[in-house]
């Protein structure tokens, strides 16, 4: 599932020739021919509602409004715009009254966006802005002032990644990097050749009930008035939808919804009576079923607006996923993860695995990387249609952009394939663990006692598995730079002698 939580930080990161805004996020949390150059087409792009332009701009104009701004005007604008962060709405406007470039400084939606969602008013009609939400202002109501004469990329920059086209970047795809196409495929070839291989399928979501007669549009004439969540917020239906016909964000609230069986009282899964869609059969047994009702969080529903989608990361707990999309278009930017293999451009990853770092925006990314990223080793990119499924492995990087309005299903799970790859997370990153309820305290630890009640020999080999990786790992390494870097603080498993009983509970060794 996506990162749709919460930046733990956003803030500008300077490299030597280049400038480009970044955020911290959990990696894996529980969860987006170029015969013309990606974004050189400036006719598509809007001239700023206050007519705001580049910094650049500057070394050539005659006068610069925020000369004008006292005291204020010597603080770069970084600084001016992380000072306004800390103010309520009272002062922003009284500040915004005093000159035209303070004006353009108070009046920008990430400062609105932030005010409503701390403080979320109890009922409010979406009004096309955050500003104008929030202070209960029709769009009619509202006035703008003319700052043609101020020049800042810090004000100009989320304009641009609001309405860059998005097309320069998602066409023309290299074929080396093309993710490949079937109608379906048995569980015999997915479980042999492709559980470590994204792809796309074409047929299986078209036989389901749901497709075509689940669209936003039908999403809406049953459910307005139900609450789904859209990242940090709880909003009826009709509240989404008028948001998603109507904004001009940079990163436009993405809803994203694990209750949605619940709440449209849908029934689900293969052998189901009256089952509305099935994983598709390709993928066989999901071994976290044998964790019943405490199994983590795993279906969403995932509806969002053009440019709405996924930054980089990963999905919880080393599970695998399909994402099929009912409406819409989505484009695809994967990267597989393994020790050898260069991380995807611009993605930095903390010293514990635990945290990611990366462009601010699916927007920011396109602008400062996807040239580099398609020449990158592993690169595989596909456009997802309506009516078609995609196959995301465990473990593997992704970035998700929706080409237009979109309405999604995703499911984690895990394969037999891919069992050892979770239960090594498990075991190895229990701080990184996610989608639990809380009283699951060893998610390790439920999760092999389970499939020891209901797949004793699957257990066996799984362990057995582990047990050639630790050798191999410790054998290479002998205490190298891996284990230094993924088991700082635990002891390896040599060790500590790992092994796993059956039957009798006193073999039984788990780290
Ligand atoms: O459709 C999307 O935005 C991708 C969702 C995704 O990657 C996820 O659910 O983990
Ligand atoms: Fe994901």
């Amino acid at each position: 599932m996506a990162p749709s939580a919460v930046p733990l930080d956003v803030f500008s990161h300077v490299e030597e020739d280049s400038h480009y805004r970044v955020k911290r996020i959990k990696l894996s949390s529980s969860k987006i021919s170029i015969s013309e150059a990606p974004g050189d087409d400036p006719v598509a792009i809007p001239s700023h509602p206050l007519g705001i332009k580049p910094s650049g701009n500057a070394y050539t104009a005659s006068e610069d409004i925020k000369s004008a701004c006292g005291l204020f005007s010597r603080l770069p604008d970084e600084l001016l715009n992380y000072l306004l962060e800390r103010l309520d709405a009272f002062d922003l406007v009284t500040l915004g009254a005093t000159c035209k470039a303070l004006y353009a400084f108070t009046t920008t939606e990430e400062l609105w966006k932030n005010l409503f969602i701390a403080l979320p008013p109890k009922s409010f009609t979406w009004y096309g802005t955050w500003r104008s939400t929030y202070l209960k202002l029709p769009h009619t109501s509202e006035f703008r002032i003319s700052c043609r004469n101020l020049y800042s990329d810090v004000l100009y920059r989320p304009f641009h990644c609001a309405h860059m086209p998005l097309k320069p970047y998602t066409t023309n795809i290299p074929p080396k990097n093309l993710i490949p196409r079937f109608s379906d495929l048995t569980h015999e070839e997915f479980s042999t050749k492709w559980t470590d291989t994204p792809f796309i399928l074409t047929s299986p979501v078209k036989e389901w009930p749901i497709y075509e007669n689940w669209t936003p549009k039908t999403l809406l004439s049953k459910y307005a008035d139900v609450k789904f969540r859209a990242e940090a917020v709880d909003w009826p239906l009709k509240t989404y939808m008028d948001y998603m016909k109507n904004n001009n964000d940079e990163s436009p609230l993405y809803l994203f919804d694990q209750n949605f069986v619940e709440k449209t009282n849908i029934s689900v899964g293969k052998d189901t009576k009256d089952a509305v869609y099935w994983p598709p059969t390709c993928f066989g047994e999901d071994f976290f079923s044998v964790l019943g009702d405490q199994r983590p969080d795993c279906r969403w529903m995932i509806m969002g607006p053009e440019r709405s989608g996924s930054t980089f990361h990963k999905d919880p707990n080393a599970t695998s996923a399909w994402n099929a999309v009912l409406t819409g278009t989505k484009y695809w930017l994967l990267f597989p993860s393994h020790p050898t293999l260069p991380l995807p451009p611009g993605v930095i990853i903390s010293h514990d695995q635990s945290e990611i770092t990366s462009p601010l925006s699916i927007a920011e990314y396109l602008l400062s990387f996807h040239s580099i990223a398609r020449l990158t080793p592993g690169c595989r990119e596909a456009i997802c249609y309506a009516g078609e499924v995609l196959h995301v492995p465990s473990g593997w990087f992704h970035l998700v952009l929706n080409l237009s309005e979109s309405l999604a299903l995703t499911q984690n799970f895990v394969p037999r394939q891919r069992l050892a790859d979770v239960l090594e997370f498990l075991r190895d990153q229990k701080n990184q663990v996610s989608g639990f309820a809380e009283n699951v305290t060893d998610a390790f630890g439920l999760f092999v006692a389970r499939l020891k009640e209901s797949c004793p020999e699957v257990l066996e080999e799984v362990f057995g598995e582990l047990e050639r990786r630790g050798r191999k790992v410790g054998k290479q390494k002998s205490r190298g730079k891996w284990e230094e870097l993924t088991r700082a603080n635990e002891p390896r498993q040599d060790d500590i002698g790992f092994s796993f009983g059956f039957g009798n509970e006193d073999d039984e060794e788990v780290p």
